[in-house]
């Protein structure tokens, strides 16, 4: 017979289960989306955007001014390969992101458009949107 205790750990593993689910079925596909730097748009400051890298890139799109530099802060939390390098095609950028430390990428989108950035197999997905 299970007693109280039993209970309370098998709630707790399909509560789990239930988290681990949403978390890569759900929360990964949802469109995520930052504005670099908040108010910074309105003057002339550095569109500054911290990404998160644990599986994903999170924000995966932020939404930023063409024409001005962006800093891109890459803040790797996971160990696993599929996450170490980054490519920014259209900047030509293939950066080493090391694990626990943050990794900081200059660039400046020329016009508006959308540059997408990937992990080194493009199995990792984010971009870059730049307005006018
Ligand atoms: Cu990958």
């Amino acid at each position: 017979m299970f007693d109280a205790t039993d209970w309370i750990v098998i709630a707790a593993g399909l509560a789990a289960i239930a988290w681990v689910n949403w978390y890569f079925f759900v929360a990964g596909r949802a469109p995520v989306a930052a504005t670099a730097g908040g108010g910074a748009a309105n003057g002339a400051g550095a569109q500054e955007q911290v990404i998160t890298v644990d599986g994903g890139y999170s924000p995966a799109v932020v939404r930023v001014k063409a024409g001005r530099p962006v800093r891109l802060v890459f803040d790797r939390k996971d160990s696993g390969s599929c996450s170490e390098e980054l490519v920014f095609p259209d900047f030509n950028v293939r950066r080493f992101l090391p694990t626990g430390q943050k990794t900081v990428i200059e660039v400046t989108p020329p016009r508006a458009g959308r540059y997408e950035f990937t992990c080194g197999m493009s199995m990792l997905r984010g971009a870059l949107v730049a307005e006018e």
